[in-house]
Protein backbone atom coordinates (compact mmCIF):
# COMPACT_ATOMS: atom_id res chain seq x y z
CA UNK A 1 0.00 0.00 0.00
CA UNK A 2 1.76 3.41 -0.97
CA UNK A 3 1.68 6.30 2.05
CA UNK A 4 0.89 9.46 0.26
CA UNK A 5 3.76 11.32 -0.26
CA UNK A 6 6.36 9.21 1.87
CA UNK A 7 5.83 6.56 -0.01
CA UNK A 8 8.00 7.65 -2.75
CA UNK A 9 11.06 7.98 -1.32
CA UNK A 10 13.40 5.17 -2.27
CA UNK A 11 14.62 2.92 0.24
CA UNK A 12 18.28 4.35 0.25
CA UNK A 13 16.36 7.72 1.21
CA UNK A 14 14.72 6.12 4.44
CA UNK A 15 18.02 5.53 6.73
CA UNK A 16 19.36 8.65 5.67
CA UNK A 17 16.15 11.02 6.50
CA UNK A 18 16.41 9.48 9.96
CA UNK A 19 20.35 10.32 10.36
CA UNK A 20 19.07 13.66 8.95
CA UNK A 21 16.05 13.83 11.92
CA UNK A 22 18.85 13.36 14.50
CA UNK A 23 21.27 15.87 12.96
CA UNK A 24 18.11 18.48 12.31
CA UNK A 25 17.32 17.89 16.43
CA UNK A 26 20.86 18.14 17.53
CA UNK A 27 21.07 21.06 15.59
CA UNK A 28 17.91 22.61 17.51
CA UNK A 29 19.11 21.14 20.79
CA UNK A 30 22.92 22.95 20.05
CA UNK A 31 21.22 26.32 19.23
CA UNK A 32 18.51 26.05 21.98
CA UNK A 33 21.39 25.70 24.47
CA UNK A 34 23.93 28.00 22.75
CA UNK A 35 21.12 30.86 22.99
CA UNK A 36 19.98 30.37 26.56
CA UNK A 37 24.04 30.33 27.74
CA UNK A 38 25.09 32.95 30.22
CA UNK A 39 27.70 35.49 28.81
CA UNK A 40 30.40 34.30 30.98
CA UNK A 41 30.30 30.61 30.07
CA UNK A 42 30.42 31.78 26.84
CA UNK A 43 33.90 33.84 27.92
CA UNK A 44 34.88 30.73 29.75
CA UNK A 45 35.25 28.66 26.80
CA UNK A 46 36.54 31.06 24.57
CA UNK A 47 39.39 31.55 27.17
CA UNK A 48 40.15 27.44 27.40
CA UNK A 49 40.21 27.93 23.48
CA UNK A 50 42.59 30.80 23.60
CA UNK A 51 44.63 28.71 26.15
CA UNK A 52 44.37 25.64 23.06
CA UNK A 53 45.58 28.19 20.89
CA UNK A 54 48.56 29.50 23.22
CA UNK A 55 50.02 25.73 23.65
CA UNK A 56 49.75 24.85 19.68
CA UNK A 57 49.36 26.31 16.23
CA UNK A 58 46.81 23.71 15.61
CA UNK A 59 44.39 21.82 18.04
CA UNK A 60 44.78 18.63 16.09
CA UNK A 61 48.64 18.54 17.47
CA UNK A 62 47.28 18.79 21.01
CA UNK A 63 45.26 14.69 20.25
CA UNK A 64 48.47 13.60 18.31
CA UNK A 65 51.07 11.57 20.35
CA UNK A 66 54.02 13.32 19.52
CA UNK A 67 55.57 14.77 22.20
CA UNK A 68 55.84 18.56 21.71
CA UNK A 69 59.47 20.43 21.92
CA UNK A 70 60.05 22.30 25.28
CA UNK A 71 57.76 24.68 26.42
CA UNK A 72 57.82 28.37 24.88
CA UNK A 73 58.01 30.93 26.92
CA UNK A 74 55.39 33.37 27.49
CA UNK A 75 56.26 36.39 25.19
CA UNK A 76 56.04 33.54 22.44
CA UNK A 77 53.64 31.85 23.29
CA UNK A 78 50.69 34.44 23.35
CA UNK A 79 51.28 34.49 19.24
CA UNK A 80 51.79 30.40 18.79
CA UNK A 81 48.88 30.43 16.18
CA UNK A 82 50.89 32.36 13.56
CA UNK A 83 54.71 31.44 14.89
CA UNK A 84 55.20 28.25 12.40
CA UNK A 85 54.71 30.62 9.44
CA UNK A 86 57.23 32.19 7.51
CA UNK A 87 57.60 35.30 9.49
CA UNK A 88 58.42 37.47 7.09
CA UNK A 89 55.18 38.37 5.90
CA UNK A 90 54.28 39.51 9.51
CA UNK A 91 55.18 43.16 10.23
CA UNK A 92 53.05 45.52 12.71
CA UNK A 93 51.39 47.35 9.55
CA UNK A 94 49.87 43.99 8.50
CA UNK A 95 48.82 43.32 11.78
CA UNK A 96 47.07 46.25 12.47
CA UNK A 97 45.50 46.22 9.34
CA UNK A 98 44.17 42.83 10.07
CA UNK A 99 42.45 43.40 13.15
CA UNK A 100 40.84 46.03 11.96
CA UNK A 101 39.46 44.32 8.46
CA UNK A 102 38.57 41.05 11.08
CA UNK A 103 36.15 43.49 12.97
CA UNK A 104 34.97 45.74 10.11
CA UNK A 105 31.16 45.55 10.35
CA UNK A 106 30.69 45.97 6.30
CA UNK A 107 32.13 46.91 3.06
CA UNK A 108 32.13 50.38 3.35
CA UNK A 109 34.40 49.56 6.64
CA UNK A 110 36.28 47.50 4.94
CA UNK A 111 37.34 49.87 1.99
CA UNK A 112 37.74 52.92 4.18
CA UNK A 113 40.58 51.34 5.75
CA UNK A 114 42.44 51.90 2.20
CA UNK A 115 41.56 54.88 1.62
CA UNK A 116 38.18 54.49 -0.81
CA UNK A 117 34.84 54.91 0.08
CA UNK A 118 31.63 52.65 -1.20
CA UNK A 119 28.38 54.51 -3.23
CA UNK A 120 25.85 51.92 -2.68
CA UNK A 121 22.52 51.65 -4.85
CA UNK A 122 19.74 49.98 -4.76
CA UNK A 123 18.28 47.78 -7.57
CA UNK A 124 14.65 46.38 -7.49
CA UNK A 125 14.72 43.60 -9.60
CA UNK A 126 11.48 42.51 -11.95
CA UNK A 127 10.59 39.78 -9.35
CA UNK A 128 10.59 42.86 -6.74
CA UNK A 129 13.60 41.57 -4.65
CA UNK A 130 16.10 44.73 -3.71
CA UNK A 131 20.06 44.50 -3.96
CA UNK A 132 22.59 46.23 -3.12
CA UNK A 133 25.08 47.17 -5.72
CA UNK A 134 28.25 48.74 -4.69
CA UNK A 135 30.54 51.30 -6.77
CA UNK A 136 33.99 51.95 -5.81
CA UNK A 137 34.77 55.39 -4.85
CA UNK A 138 37.77 56.90 -3.84
CA UNK A 139 38.82 59.61 -1.69
CA UNK A 140 41.83 60.99 -4.65
CA UNK A 141 40.94 62.18 -8.22
CA UNK A 142 41.81 60.17 -10.97
CA UNK A 143 41.87 59.75 -14.20
CA UNK A 144 38.80 58.02 -15.32
CA UNK A 145 39.66 55.82 -18.44
CA UNK A 146 35.85 55.07 -19.49
CA UNK A 147 35.02 51.06 -18.68
CA UNK A 148 33.20 49.85 -16.49
CA UNK A 149 33.53 46.62 -14.73
CA UNK A 150 31.27 44.10 -12.63
CA UNK A 151 32.68 42.04 -9.77
CA UNK A 152 29.91 39.32 -8.64
CA UNK A 153 31.16 37.15 -5.32
CA UNK A 154 30.23 33.35 -4.88
CA UNK A 155 28.13 30.97 -3.62
CA UNK A 156 27.21 32.01 0.31
CA UNK A 157 29.33 35.45 0.07
CA UNK A 158 28.93 38.82 -0.41
CA UNK A 159 31.07 41.46 -1.92
CA UNK A 160 33.48 41.54 1.07
CA UNK A 161 35.50 38.58 -0.68
CA UNK A 162 36.96 41.16 -2.68
CA UNK A 163 38.23 43.34 -0.55
CA UNK A 164 40.01 41.79 2.17
CA UNK A 165 43.65 41.43 1.43
CA UNK A 166 46.42 42.88 3.56
CA UNK A 167 48.27 44.33 0.61
CA UNK A 168 45.64 46.74 -0.88
CA UNK A 169 47.65 45.87 -4.27
CA UNK A 170 46.30 42.72 -3.79
CA UNK A 171 42.34 43.66 -3.85
CA UNK A 172 41.65 43.75 -7.28
CA UNK A 173 38.54 46.14 -7.01
CA UNK A 174 41.26 48.91 -5.95
CA UNK A 175 44.04 48.17 -8.89
CA UNK A 176 40.87 48.41 -11.59
CA UNK A 177 39.41 51.55 -9.53
CA UNK A 178 43.11 52.97 -9.54
CA UNK A 179 43.98 52.17 -13.08
CA UNK A 180 40.50 53.86 -14.55
CA UNK A 181 37.94 51.61 -14.10
CA UNK A 182 34.58 52.65 -12.94
CA UNK A 183 33.82 49.40 -10.38
CA UNK A 184 30.88 48.03 -9.20
CA UNK A 185 30.35 44.46 -7.40
CA UNK A 186 26.97 42.76 -7.09
CA UNK A 187 25.28 40.94 -4.52
CA UNK A 188 23.00 38.34 -4.77
CA UNK A 189 19.47 38.25 -3.24
CA UNK A 190 19.57 36.73 -0.10
CA UNK A 191 22.86 37.81 0.98
CA UNK A 192 24.04 39.98 4.05
CA UNK A 193 23.25 43.09 1.61
CA UNK A 194 19.94 42.34 -0.28
CA UNK A 195 17.90 41.07 2.34
CA UNK A 196 14.37 42.62 1.49
CA UNK A 197 11.39 41.90 -0.87
CA UNK A 198 9.22 44.47 -1.31
CA UNK A 199 6.38 42.07 -0.14
CA UNK A 200 7.43 38.87 1.10
CA UNK A 201 8.77 38.52 5.00
CA UNK A 202 12.12 37.99 5.45
CA UNK A 203 10.98 34.85 7.18
CA UNK A 204 8.59 33.74 4.63
CA UNK A 205 9.46 30.47 3.05
CA UNK A 206 8.24 32.60 -0.42
CA UNK A 207 11.08 35.09 0.00
CA UNK A 208 13.89 32.48 -0.06
CA UNK A 209 12.02 30.54 -2.47
CA UNK A 210 14.99 30.63 -5.41
CA UNK A 211 17.85 29.18 -6.78
CA UNK A 212 20.66 29.98 -9.56
CA UNK A 213 17.88 30.40 -12.10
CA UNK A 214 16.35 33.74 -10.18
CA UNK A 215 20.18 34.75 -9.80
CA UNK A 216 20.04 34.14 -13.90
CA UNK A 217 17.12 35.61 -14.87
CA UNK A 218 16.71 38.64 -12.41
CA UNK A 219 19.75 39.48 -11.09
CA UNK A 220 22.19 39.57 -12.89
CA UNK A 221 20.78 41.21 -16.03
CA UNK A 222 19.02 43.36 -14.03
CA UNK A 223 21.68 45.13 -12.67
CA UNK A 224 23.64 44.80 -15.21
CA UNK A 225 21.01 47.23 -17.07
CA UNK A 226 21.04 49.39 -13.58
CA UNK A 227 24.64 49.87 -14.12
CA UNK A 228 24.66 50.49 -17.23
CA UNK A 229 21.84 52.82 -17.05
CA UNK A 230 23.83 54.87 -14.20
CA UNK A 231 27.22 54.95 -16.32
CA UNK A 232 25.28 55.83 -19.31
CA UNK A 233 27.31 53.10 -21.18
CA UNK A 234 27.05 50.85 -24.13
CA UNK A 235 29.09 47.68 -22.36
CA UNK A 236 30.48 46.64 -19.08
CA UNK A 237 32.89 43.74 -18.27
CA UNK A 238 32.07 40.98 -15.90
CA UNK A 239 34.13 39.54 -13.70
CA UNK A 240 32.68 36.20 -11.81
CA UNK A 241 34.47 34.54 -9.23
CA UNK A 242 33.04 30.78 -8.83
CA UNK A 243 29.28 30.87 -8.86
CA UNK A 244 29.37 33.98 -9.81
CA UNK A 245 30.66 32.98 -13.16
CA UNK A 246 28.46 30.33 -13.16
CA UNK A 247 25.40 32.56 -13.06
CA UNK A 248 26.90 34.96 -15.61
CA UNK A 249 27.24 32.06 -17.96
CA UNK A 250 23.65 30.69 -17.24
CA UNK A 251 22.57 34.39 -17.81
CA UNK A 252 23.74 35.48 -20.63
CA UNK A 253 22.57 31.95 -22.01
CA UNK A 254 18.94 32.56 -21.84
CA UNK A 255 19.52 36.17 -22.09
CA UNK A 256 20.60 37.18 -25.34
CA UNK A 257 20.47 40.56 -24.62
CA UNK A 258 23.27 40.47 -22.55
CA UNK A 259 25.45 39.63 -25.58
CA UNK A 260 25.29 43.40 -26.44
CA UNK A 261 25.55 44.65 -22.94
CA UNK A 262 28.79 42.84 -21.98
CA UNK A 263 31.71 42.77 -23.64
CA UNK A 264 33.80 39.67 -21.82
CA UNK A 265 33.41 37.70 -19.31
CA UNK A 266 36.12 36.80 -17.06
CA UNK A 267 35.73 33.60 -14.76
CA UNK A 268 37.96 33.13 -12.27
CA UNK A 269 37.66 29.93 -10.48
CA UNK A 270 34.66 29.30 -12.79
CA UNK A 271 32.62 26.05 -11.29
CA UNK A 272 29.31 24.70 -13.49
CA UNK A 273 29.62 21.44 -12.98
CA UNK A 274 31.79 20.20 -9.73
CA UNK A 275 32.05 16.51 -9.39
CA UNK A 276 30.54 16.50 -6.21
CA UNK A 277 31.97 15.87 -2.42
CA UNK A 278 35.09 14.63 -0.65
CA UNK A 279 33.17 12.92 1.64
CA UNK A 280 31.25 9.69 0.06
CA UNK A 281 28.95 10.40 3.47
CA UNK A 282 27.63 13.77 2.77
CA UNK A 283 27.78 13.03 -1.25
CA UNK A 284 25.36 10.56 -1.04
CA UNK A 285 23.03 12.46 1.67
CA UNK A 286 22.89 15.38 -0.32
CA UNK A 287 22.64 14.05 -3.60
CA UNK A 288 19.96 11.72 -3.13
CA UNK A 289 16.61 13.73 -2.79
CA UNK A 290 16.08 17.51 -2.41
CA UNK A 291 13.49 16.64 -0.02
CA UNK A 292 16.49 15.31 2.58
CA UNK A 293 18.21 18.40 2.23
CA UNK A 294 15.06 20.59 3.20
CA UNK A 295 14.27 18.36 5.67
CA UNK A 296 17.88 18.92 7.24
CA UNK A 297 17.62 22.71 6.53
CA UNK A 298 14.31 23.73 5.82
CA UNK A 299 13.09 25.61 3.03
CA UNK A 300 14.30 28.96 4.11
CA UNK A 301 17.80 30.54 4.73
CA UNK A 302 21.12 27.85 4.50
CA UNK A 303 22.44 27.53 8.28
CA UNK A 304 21.80 31.20 9.82
CA UNK A 305 23.21 30.52 12.75
CA UNK A 306 26.77 30.49 11.12
CA UNK A 307 26.39 34.09 11.59
CA UNK A 308 25.94 33.13 15.38
CA UNK A 309 28.88 30.75 15.39
CA UNK A 310 31.32 32.89 13.64
CA UNK A 311 30.43 35.79 16.21
CA UNK A 312 30.95 34.22 19.77
CA UNK A 313 34.05 31.93 18.20
CA UNK A 314 37.58 33.11 18.79
CA UNK A 315 38.76 34.03 15.23
CA UNK A 316 41.23 31.13 14.80
CA UNK A 317 39.69 28.33 15.92
CA UNK A 318 36.87 30.03 13.88
CA UNK A 319 39.67 29.85 11.19
CA UNK A 320 40.57 26.04 11.60
CA UNK A 321 36.53 25.18 11.75
CA UNK A 322 36.33 26.36 8.13
CA UNK A 323 39.70 24.70 7.19
CA UNK A 324 38.50 21.30 8.55
CA UNK A 325 35.36 21.89 6.73
CA UNK A 326 36.51 22.89 3.55
CA UNK A 327 38.58 19.84 3.87
CA UNK A 328 36.06 17.44 4.37
CA UNK A 329 33.64 18.68 1.55
CA UNK A 330 36.09 19.62 -1.04
CA UNK A 331 39.42 18.12 -0.18
CA UNK A 332 40.87 21.89 0.09
CA UNK A 333 44.18 22.22 2.24
CA UNK A 334 44.32 26.23 1.95
CA UNK A 335 48.38 26.16 1.75
CA UNK A 336 48.24 28.91 -0.12
CA UNK A 337 46.28 31.22 2.32
CA UNK A 338 48.70 32.70 5.00
CA UNK A 339 47.49 32.53 8.65
CA UNK A 340 46.86 35.77 8.53
CA UNK A 341 45.14 36.62 5.59
CA UNK A 342 42.54 34.20 7.07
CA UNK A 343 41.87 35.69 9.81
CA UNK A 344 41.13 38.55 7.78
CA UNK A 345 39.50 36.86 4.48
CA UNK A 346 37.34 33.98 6.39
CA UNK A 347 35.62 36.83 8.51
CA UNK A 348 34.34 37.60 5.35
CA UNK A 349 33.63 34.20 3.80
CA UNK A 350 30.28 33.55 4.70
CA UNK A 351 27.02 35.34 4.07
CA UNK A 352 23.52 33.94 3.90
CA UNK A 353 21.57 32.16 0.69
CA UNK A 354 18.39 30.15 0.32
CA UNK A 355 18.96 26.40 0.90
CA UNK A 356 16.93 25.98 -2.83
CA UNK A 357 20.18 27.33 -4.22
CA UNK A 358 22.58 24.89 -2.40
CA UNK A 359 19.95 21.98 -3.43
CA UNK A 360 20.38 23.03 -6.93
CA UNK A 361 23.72 22.77 -7.37
CA UNK A 362 23.25 19.42 -5.28
CA UNK A 363 21.22 18.61 -8.39
CA UNK A 364 23.18 20.01 -11.33
CA UNK A 365 26.24 17.25 -9.59
CA UNK A 366 24.06 14.20 -9.09
CA UNK A 367 23.75 14.89 -13.13
CA UNK A 368 26.49 15.96 -14.04
CA UNK A 369 24.23 18.71 -16.10
CA UNK A 370 24.79 22.15 -15.68
CA UNK A 371 20.48 22.85 -15.73
CA UNK A 372 17.97 24.40 -14.55
CA UNK A 373 16.21 23.60 -10.58
CA UNK A 374 13.58 21.02 -10.81
CA UNK A 375 11.01 19.72 -8.40
CA UNK A 376 10.54 16.09 -9.86
CA UNK A 377 13.35 13.50 -9.98
CA UNK A 378 13.53 13.05 -13.71
CA UNK A 379 14.22 8.87 -12.81
CA UNK A 380 10.86 8.26 -11.34
CA UNK A 381 8.70 11.20 -13.51
CA UNK A 382 9.78 11.21 -17.09
CA UNK A 383 10.02 15.24 -16.55
CA UNK A 384 13.46 16.31 -17.62
CA UNK A 385 15.19 19.67 -16.11
CA UNK A 386 16.10 22.16 -18.62
CA UNK A 387 20.33 22.59 -19.38
CA UNK A 388 21.19 26.10 -19.73
CA UNK A 389 22.02 26.43 -23.56
CA UNK A 390 25.65 27.33 -22.54
CA UNK A 391 26.58 27.09 -26.04
CA UNK A 392 24.58 30.15 -27.11
CA UNK A 393 26.87 32.85 -25.79
CA UNK A 394 28.46 34.79 -28.06
CA UNK A 395 30.60 37.29 -25.91
CA UNK A 396 34.10 36.12 -25.58
CA UNK A 397 34.85 34.04 -22.15
CA UNK A 398 38.08 33.70 -19.97
CA UNK A 399 38.40 30.92 -17.80
CA UNK A 400 41.31 31.35 -15.12
CA UNK A 401 41.25 27.87 -12.58
CA UNK A 402 43.60 26.57 -10.24
CA UNK A 403 45.12 23.04 -11.41
CA UNK A 404 44.36 21.48 -8.12
CA UNK A 405 41.30 22.99 -7.70
CA UNK A 406 38.45 20.08 -6.74
CA UNK A 407 35.28 22.18 -7.55
CA UNK A 408 36.77 22.43 -11.77
CA UNK A 409 36.64 19.68 -14.17
CA UNK A 410 38.34 21.87 -16.96
CA UNK A 411 37.50 19.46 -19.92
CA UNK A 412 33.82 19.11 -18.90
CA UNK A 413 33.44 22.88 -18.97
CA UNK A 414 35.44 23.49 -21.83
CA UNK A 415 32.72 21.46 -23.61
CA UNK A 416 29.75 22.53 -22.02
CA UNK A 417 31.15 26.11 -22.91
CA UNK A 418 31.46 27.66 -26.69
CA UNK A 419 34.70 26.85 -28.58
CA UNK A 420 35.81 30.52 -28.68
CA UNK A 421 36.10 29.92 -24.79
CA UNK A 422 39.98 30.36 -23.52
CA UNK A 423 41.44 29.06 -20.64
CA UNK A 424 44.69 29.85 -18.30
CA UNK A 425 45.64 27.57 -15.57
CA UNK A 426 47.32 28.89 -12.22
CA UNK A 427 49.46 25.93 -10.97
CA UNK A 428 49.20 24.32 -7.36
CA UNK A 429 45.81 26.69 -6.49
CA UNK A 430 42.77 25.53 -5.15
CA UNK A 431 39.59 27.03 -5.14
CA UNK A 432 40.37 29.89 -2.77
CA UNK A 433 43.43 30.79 -3.57
CA UNK A 434 42.66 32.13 -6.79
CA UNK A 435 40.92 35.18 -4.90
CA UNK A 436 43.20 35.24 -1.85
CA UNK A 437 46.66 33.22 -1.79
CA UNK A 438 49.69 35.29 -0.82
CA UNK A 439 50.34 35.42 -4.33
CA UNK A 440 47.53 36.14 -6.29
CA UNK A 441 48.69 39.63 -7.94
CA UNK A 442 50.74 38.20 -9.27
CA UNK A 443 49.12 34.61 -10.50
CA UNK A 444 45.79 35.57 -11.03
CA UNK A 445 45.10 39.43 -11.13
CA UNK A 446 48.05 39.92 -13.76
CA UNK A 447 46.19 37.98 -16.09
CA UNK A 448 43.04 39.55 -15.62
CA UNK A 449 44.52 42.76 -16.59
CA UNK A 450 45.77 41.14 -19.54
CA UNK A 451 42.21 39.87 -20.71
CA UNK A 452 41.11 43.76 -20.04
CA UNK A 453 44.33 44.76 -22.55
CA UNK A 454 45.79 46.59 -19.74
CA UNK A 455 50.08 46.75 -20.48
CA UNK A 456 51.66 45.45 -17.42
CA UNK A 457 54.44 47.27 -17.47
CA UNK A 458 52.42 49.96 -17.49
CA UNK A 459 49.92 48.96 -14.77
CA UNK A 460 52.82 48.55 -12.55
CA UNK A 461 55.01 51.66 -13.32
CA UNK A 462 51.36 53.29 -12.65
CA UNK A 463 50.26 51.58 -9.64
CA UNK A 464 53.63 50.84 -7.38
CA UNK A 465 56.21 54.12 -8.81
CA UNK A 466 52.96 56.11 -8.33
CA UNK A 467 53.20 55.04 -4.82
CA UNK A 468 56.64 55.72 -3.98
CA UNK A 469 55.65 59.60 -4.88
CA UNK A 470 52.49 60.26 -3.97
CA UNK A 471 52.53 57.10 -1.05
CA UNK A 472 48.98 55.77 -1.77
CA UNK A 473 49.72 52.54 -0.70
CA UNK A 474 51.30 54.76 2.75
CA UNK A 475 48.11 56.01 3.06
CA UNK A 476 46.47 53.03 4.60
CA UNK A 477 49.46 52.87 7.36
CA UNK A 478 48.87 54.97 10.13
CA UNK A 479 51.66 57.27 10.76
CA UNK A 480 52.58 55.45 14.25
CA UNK A 481 53.58 52.86 12.54
CA UNK A 482 56.69 51.81 10.75
CA UNK A 483 55.76 50.06 7.82
CA UNK A 484 59.34 48.52 6.94
CA UNK A 485 59.98 46.37 10.09
CA UNK A 486 59.44 43.29 9.43
CA UNK A 487 60.03 41.60 12.66
CA UNK A 488 59.58 38.10 13.98
CA UNK A 489 57.15 36.53 16.60
CA UNK A 490 58.71 37.79 19.89
CA UNK A 491 58.64 41.16 18.44
CA UNK A 492 55.34 40.34 17.38
CA UNK A 493 54.06 40.06 20.58
CA UNK A 494 56.05 42.42 22.06
CA UNK A 495 54.90 45.00 20.32
CA UNK A 496 51.42 43.56 20.52
CA UNK A 497 50.82 44.41 23.97
CA UNK A 498 51.64 48.01 23.10
CA UNK A 499 48.07 47.76 20.83
CA UNK A 500 45.26 49.17 22.88
CA UNK A 501 42.64 46.51 24.00
CA UNK A 502 40.31 48.24 21.45
CA UNK A 503 42.13 46.53 18.75
CA UNK A 504 41.98 43.25 20.29
CA UNK A 505 40.40 41.16 17.00
CA UNK A 506 38.27 39.47 19.96
CA UNK A 507 36.51 43.09 20.63
CA UNK A 508 33.56 42.20 18.20
CA UNK A 509 33.52 38.29 19.53
CA UNK A 510 32.21 39.46 23.11
CA UNK A 511 31.10 43.02 22.30
CA UNK A 512 27.69 42.43 23.29
CA UNK A 513 25.60 44.35 25.53
CA UNK A 514 28.21 46.76 25.43
CA UNK A 515 27.63 50.36 24.63
CA UNK A 516 30.85 51.54 24.89
CA UNK A 517 32.18 53.12 21.48
CA UNK A 518 35.45 54.58 20.15
CA UNK A 519 36.31 56.29 17.39
CA UNK A 520 39.62 55.87 15.79
CA UNK A 521 41.30 58.34 13.46
CA UNK A 522 43.57 58.43 10.85
CA UNK A 523 45.69 60.59 10.53
CA UNK A 524 46.54 60.44 7.13
CA UNK A 525 43.19 61.19 5.61
CA UNK A 526 41.64 62.19 8.63
CA UNK A 527 38.56 60.45 8.26
CA UNK A 528 36.94 59.19 11.38
CA UNK A 529 36.04 55.50 11.36
CA UNK A 530 33.69 54.38 14.31
CA UNK A 531 35.31 51.11 16.00
CA UNK A 532 33.42 48.46 17.42
CA UNK A 533 33.09 48.35 21.36
CA UNK A 534 35.40 45.99 23.19
CA UNK A 535 34.60 43.76 26.33
CA UNK A 536 35.97 40.50 27.26
CA UNK A 537 39.51 39.06 26.69
CA UNK A 538 42.32 39.85 24.32
CA UNK A 539 44.48 37.38 22.69
CA UNK A 540 47.15 39.06 24.61
CA UNK A 541 47.08 38.07 27.78
C1 LIG B 1 8.39 28.60 -5.37
O1 LIG B 1 8.25 29.21 -6.62
C2 LIG B 1 7.69 28.37 -7.62
C3 LIG B 1 7.64 29.14 -8.90
O2 LIG B 1 8.86 29.70 -9.20
C4 LIG B 1 6.31 27.91 -7.21
O3 LIG B 1 5.81 26.99 -8.17
C5 LIG B 1 6.39 27.22 -5.86
O4 LIG B 1 5.10 26.87 -5.41
C6 LIG B 1 7.04 28.11 -4.84
N1 LIG B 1 7.24 27.39 -3.61
C7 LIG B 1 6.98 27.92 -2.42
C8 LIG B 1 7.23 27.05 -1.25
O5 LIG B 1 6.58 29.07 -2.29
C1 LIG C 1 17.74 55.15 -15.87
O1 LIG C 1 18.20 56.19 -15.04
C2 LIG C 1 17.34 57.31 -14.97
C3 LIG C 1 17.99 58.34 -14.09
O2 LIG C 1 19.32 58.48 -14.40
C4 LIG C 1 15.98 56.90 -14.42
O3 LIG C 1 15.10 57.99 -14.42
C5 LIG C 1 15.42 55.76 -15.25
O4 LIG C 1 14.22 55.30 -14.69
C6 LIG C 1 16.40 54.64 -15.35
N1 LIG C 1 15.90 53.60 -16.22
C7 LIG C 1 15.91 52.32 -15.89
C8 LIG C 1 15.37 51.39 -16.90
O5 LIG C 1 16.36 51.92 -14.82
C1 LIG D 1 9.49 15.73 -2.13
O1 LIG D 1 8.34 16.15 -1.42
C2 LIG D 1 7.31 16.69 -2.24
C3 LIG D 1 6.18 17.13 -1.35
O2 LIG D 1 6.64 17.93 -0.33
C4 LIG D 1 6.86 15.61 -3.23
O3 LIG D 1 5.87 16.16 -4.08
C5 LIG D 1 8.03 15.16 -4.06
O4 LIG D 1 7.67 14.12 -4.92
C6 LIG D 1 9.17 14.68 -3.17
N1 LIG D 1 10.31 14.42 -4.01
C7 LIG D 1 11.01 13.28 -3.94
C8 LIG D 1 12.11 13.12 -4.92
O5 LIG D 1 10.81 12.44 -3.12
C1 LIG E 1 53.41 29.34 -3.29
C2 LIG E 1 52.85 28.17 -2.55
O1 LIG E 1 52.87 28.11 -1.34
N1 LIG E 1 52.34 27.22 -3.29
C3 LIG E 1 51.73 26.05 -2.72
C4 LIG E 1 50.25 26.09 -2.94
O2 LIG E 1 49.64 24.90 -2.50
C5 LIG E 1 50.13 23.74 -3.15
C6 LIG E 1 49.30 22.58 -2.65
O3 LIG E 1 47.98 22.76 -2.94
C7 LIG E 1 51.60 23.57 -2.89
O4 LIG E 1 52.08 22.45 -3.58
C8 LIG E 1 52.31 24.82 -3.36
O5 LIG E 1 53.66 24.73 -3.05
Amino acid sequence: MAIPLLGRLDLLDWPIILVSLTLAWFEFLVSIITYALPNSLISFFTFITKQLYRLSSNPINLIKSEKKEKPVDNEVATYQYLKTEDKTSYNKKNYNLMVELLNANNVQEMVSLFGYDIETRIVTTKDKYLLSVHRIKGRKPREPNGKVIYLHHGLLMCSEIWVTMLEKYQNLPFILYDLGYDVWMGNNRGNKYSQKHLFYDLDSTEYWNFSLDEFAIFDIPNTIDYILNATKKKKLTYIGFSQGSAQAFASVSVNSDLNEKVDQLIAISPATTPHGLNSKFLDMLLKSSPNVTYLLFSRKVLMPSCIFWQKIMYPPLFDTVIDAANYMLFNWKALNISKMQKLSSYAHLYSTTSVKCVVHWFQVMSSKNFQMYHDVSPALSGLNPISYPLKNIQIPIHLIYGTTDSLVDINVMKRQLPAHTTTFPVENHEHLDNLWSTEVYDSVFKQVLTYLQQDLDEVESKLFRQNQDTKLIEDIIRDDVDRDSTIGVADLSASASSIEPSQSYLKLVNGFGSSEKQTTTSSFTGYQRPSVSSVGGSIFV
